[in-house]
């Protein structure tokens, strides 16, 4: 059985329906980017597939994860689940499904956040897990679509702020990695 074939199906037994046609959504367009990108798109199904394989799990579940993987969590990692299952997703990804390829590891850690200067196959799963074709009712999605095709550093700067905005709107916690991502995918702007 290939690796990808045995991760599926053991993700399918693990995650709800929804959390699975999800991982099968972002792996599709994690590949159809990687194509376009001219990426790894072994790698880049890999990481798809990956991305949320913790998503399941309660807060002791993650924070016995971090144990064993030997990471620190801060304190706004401890109480917020999203910040959480990128962390404990990459981890998982080593000891359960025997990955050991650092460019996908970070391609899950940084998922949710982003970080400054990604590698091509980060920025490909950060965008691929936003403009799935199941995502509905964010702001402007077409456009963000358009541009992970045509300007990949600008769709990153646009999914970036489009998250801070939702994260203020809302007085969500904000992890300084999110910040970062915004800041540095910035358009630069050009003076005379
Ligand atoms: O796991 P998914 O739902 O597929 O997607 P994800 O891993 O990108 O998580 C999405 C959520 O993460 C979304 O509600 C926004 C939130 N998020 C992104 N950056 C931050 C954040 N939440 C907090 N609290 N702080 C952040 O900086
Ligand atoms: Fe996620
Ligand atoms: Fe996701």
């Amino acid at each position: 059985m290939k690796k990808v074939d045995y991760i599926l199906s053991d993700l399918k037994e693990r995650l709800s329906p929804k959390r699975y046609q999800h991982t099968i959504s972002v792996m599709m367009t994690s590949a159809s980017l990687a194509m376009c990108h001219q990426a790894d798109v072994d790698q880049a199904i890999l990481a798809g597939a990956l991305h949320d394989c913790t998503k399941h799990m309660k807060a002791e579940e993650h924070i016995e994860l971090a144990r064993k993987g030997g990471i620190e969590l801060t304190d706004a990692e401890k109480s917020n689940h999203h910040l959480l299952h990128a962390r404990t997703g990459a981890i998982q990804a080593q000891l359960v499904y025997d990955i050991h390829d650092v460019d996908i590891l970070n391609a899950i850690r940084y998922h949710t956040t982003g970080r400054a200067d990604m590698s091509l196959l980060e920025k490909i799963v950060f965008t691929a897990d936003y403009i799935e074709p199941g995502r509905r009712g964010l702001p402007g999605i077409e456009r963000v679509r358009y541009l992970a095709f045509h300007d990949l550093d600008r769709c990153i700067w646009e999914i970036s702020t489009s998250t801070l905005s939702y994260l203020k709107s809302r007085n969500m916690p904000i992890d300084e990695r999110t910040i970062e991502t915004a800041d540095f995918y910035a358009p630069q702007i050009v003076r005379e």
